[in-house]
């Protein structure tokens, strides 16, 4: 069949624009060799891709690509295992502390962490993670608290505020009909298993680098052997929050951190850190 389409020639793109020469530039930020160069599947403004990219950028500069292993969930971050370029194993829903647990174990020289969602680790797999840290395993816990069960559509998660809407509660979570949101850091920071917990967010520039900062200290304190390490991040959803990622991101800052307070819940003790600085 003929038609009048015209074709039009391809505009060129070899454009030079005047004083762009790469070499005049200062490098501020590059993507991390242990991330894989692949397009992420999170939403616009989803924490999951801020996170994931923090956390190789500190086995980047560890230099602890091969000698890391990740403990994959079940929610929106179940395809960790593909955009992290380290070894990973995937659990059941919650239970990967106890998988953590095994590779640890078996591998005692490796670094080790779990990356799970809130309504994995704080629902489901709430007794996994409780025994683990009370037997004060040497992995750290990365904990991504958005409040919902994000990949489900968007559920009441033990972590949603009081009064928040979620598609299982859509006038508002009750109190006295779900219970009060519950806070993992400061649940696991009285257990004598765990070494270091700290809350943080990914909301802000300043945030971020807090973030990394709690999980880069995490790791290290693997060498040590002391215990657990759990690190909770509140983590934006906008899509589920019904936001925009601007809008998520002043919901952490005006709602979410009043209910979860940021900053380190419990520090290693100085005796701990003394011993290890005097065997260097
Ligand atoms: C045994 C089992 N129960 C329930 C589910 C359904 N399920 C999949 S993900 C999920 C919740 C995930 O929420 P969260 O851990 O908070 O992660 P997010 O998606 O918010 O990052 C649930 C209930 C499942 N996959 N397996
Ligand atoms: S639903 Fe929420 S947690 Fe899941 S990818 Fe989208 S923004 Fe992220
Ligand atoms: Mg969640």
């Amino acid at each position: 069949m003929q038609t009048n389409e015209q074709v039009l020639p391809l505009p060129s793109l070899d454009i030079a624009v005047p004083g762009c020469q790469e070499d005049e530039y200062e490098l501020v930020y590059h993507k991390p060799s242990t991330l894989v160069e692949v397009n992420m599947h999170y939403c616009p403004g989803c924490a999951h891709s801020l996170v994931h990219k923090l956390l190789m950028e500190v086995v980047e500069d560890m230099n602890i690509q091969d000698k890391t292993i990740g403990i994959a969930p079940v929610g929106c971050s179940v395809f960790a295992y593909d955009y992290m370029n380290i070894d990973m194993q995937e659990a059941a829903h919650g239970r990967a502390a106890a998988v953590a647990t095994a590779v640890k174990r078996l591998m005692p020289e490796k670094y080790v962490f779990t990356y799970q969602g809130d309504g994995d680790l704080a629902s489901i797999g709430i007794a996994e993670t409780l025994h683990a840290i009370n037997r004060g395993e040497n992995i750290l816990i990365v904990f991504m608290n958005n409040a919902v069960y994000g990949m489900t559509s968007g559920q009441m998660a033990p972590t949603t505020l009081t009064g928040m809407k979620t598609t299982t509660t859509p006038n508002g979570r009750e109190t006295s009909l779900s219970g009060y949101p519950i806070k993992i850091a400061e649940l696991m920071a009285v257990l004598p298993g765990s070494f270091y917990v700290s809350r943080q967010t990914v909301h802000n520039a300043a945030a971020v680098r807090k973030t990394k900062k709690a999980l880069e200290k995490a790791i290290k304190y693997q060498d040590l052997n002391k215990g657990t390490c759990l690190v909770e991040i509140i983590g934006n959803c906008p899509s589920n929050w019904k936001m925009t990622p601007t809008e998520s991101s002043k919901f952490i800052e005006e709602e979410m951190i009043k209910t979860f307070p940021v900053g380190d819940i419990k520090l290693p003790k100085a005796e701990d850190l003394k011993t290890k600085l005097e065997e260097n």
